[in-house]
């Protein structure tokens, strides 16, 4: 593949070259460092789960696309594939039981020859499994029910266990645990039986290993959610010991929450885990990554690289999309995400934080405004489009995929009913 993108980045070269020279010219008279950010840029690399790679939607109907990967190693064959276009996603991230790796070594391998590494893994307590000995229906981790509560710690040890053979580091937990009616569970003891819980999984990882604990607010639980915001995870993650992060995933929000200012605080506090990124207007609505609201991801991004220079101790966190729904190819998909993560760290590293500083400390609150607005209207995609282009990645990663017929030649080798497993 490495030698069509490169054959179909010729025909770029010529006008990406006059937009890329006009934009480094710009920038450099102002002050930027282009290649330090060229060189940030090109280290970042975002995980992609295993779940986004078939035509999703969780909720309601899903409407095949041809070509779906159905099992695990067509999964990672997809991710490469995104990988290989983007430069950028050189890593996957797994869900268990939906993608439990039959073959260790024949799975590694795999991931070796597309340039993947295996990022943190997730664990489901969120539904039942075939033959499941007791039910999640009233809460996992949190059960009044010790044997669905011990049988959830079991499930998350296992799938820590399933991590460490592929190379993960880091194990994501999700609670849909909650109630949807009043008086349906006591408070307290349901987050002393969440907090219980979790310091039993949490001491049995290896002592490399982090546990990132992932916070939303409501559903599928309508009244009441025990991990419903990053208080409640940060708390759970302070009593749990220091390898226990948040997880800030974009969708798990209430609307016009200010998440950059979460973010900002986490980081000072050294615990900013890991991030999902995805896009939303009213809820979780796992909307590809900038389509609706660029500017407050440029502002997480902001409070990101912010906090990347100067929170040292907060670790490098984990980055993983986690969108999904059920019109487009999620491929191009996942590709279009890519770009409004890199684009918006572009911004933000494009920043002049120090400027921004000063107008800070001078109160004026016209040139913080300017300084960001500056930087979000000016199109730097030449400069994404740069570091793909030296990674020998697709200079137009959207345009390369439809040139080379990719879901053609994928419909073509799996069919055109597959569905992707898991979801
Ligand atoms: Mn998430």
């Amino acid at each position: 593949m490495k030698n069509s993108i490169s054959e179909i980045n010729i025909t770029k070269a010529k006008n990406h070259k006059t937009s890329f020279d006009f934009l480094a010219e710009n920038l450099t008279n102002k002050g930027v460092d282009v290649e330090n950010i060229i060189a940030k840029l090109a280290e970042f690399q975002c995980a992609i789960p295993s779940w986004a790679l078939g035509a999703g939607g969780t909720r309601f109907g899903r409407f095949s696309i041809g070509g779906e990967p159905g099992s695990l190693e067509d999964k990672i064959n997809d991710v490469g594939t995104i990988h290989s276009l983007t430069g950028c996603a050189g890593a996957i991230s797994l869900h268990i039981p939906w993608d439990i790796p039959k073959d260790v070594a024949a799975i590694q391998q795999l991931a070796v020859a597309n340039g993947l590494i295996f990022d943190a893994v997730n664990s489901n307590t969120f539904q039942d499994q075939k033959d499941q000995p007791f039910s999640y229906k009233y809460g996992s981790l949190s059960s009044i029910h010790k044997d669905s509560r011990d049988l959830a710690i079991q499930h998350n040890m296992e799938v820590v266990k399933i991590g460490e053979q592929l190379g993960s580091k880091s194990i994501t937990v999700w609670l849909a645990d909650g109630s949807n009616f009043p008086g349906q569970v006591n408070f307290r003891k349901a987050l002393q039986h969440t907090a219980d819980s979790l310091k039993s999984i949490y001491s049995s990882m290896p002592s490399d290993w982090s546990m990132f604990i992932e916070y939303k607010p409501y559903e599928p639980n309508f009244y009441h959610t025990v991990i419903q915001d990053w208080g409640t995870s940060f708390m759970l993650a302070n009593e749990c010991g220091d390898r226990a992060y948040t997880l800030v995933d974009l969708g798990h929000h209430l609307p016009n929450t200010n998440i950059e200012y979460i973010v900002s605080t986490l980081m000072s506090k050294g615990k900013l885990g890991g991030f999902h990124f995805n896009d939303s207007k009213y809820g979780d609505d796992d909307l590809t990554v900038g389509s609706i609201k660029p500017y407050q991801l440029f502002l997480i991004f902001n409070e990101l690289v912010y906090g990347m220079k100067n929170d040292l101790q907060n670790p490098s966190p984990a980055w993983m999309i986690d969108a999904s729904h059920n019109i487009k190819d999620p491929l191009e998909d996942l590709i279009q995400s890519l770009e409004a993560i890199l684009l918006a760290y572009a911004q933000a590293l494009v920043l002049d934080h120090d400027q921004l500083e000063s107008a800070r400390e001078n109160s004026d609150v016209v040139l913080a405004q300017e300084l960001l607005q500056d930087v979000f209207r000016t199109d730097l995609r030449p400069l994404i489009a740069e570091v793909r282009k030296r990674k020998n990645a697709a200079i137009h990663p959207i345009d390369a995929y439809r040139q080379l017929a990719i879901r053609q030649q994928l419909t073509g080798q799996r069919g055109t009913n597959t569905i992707a497993t898991g979801l």
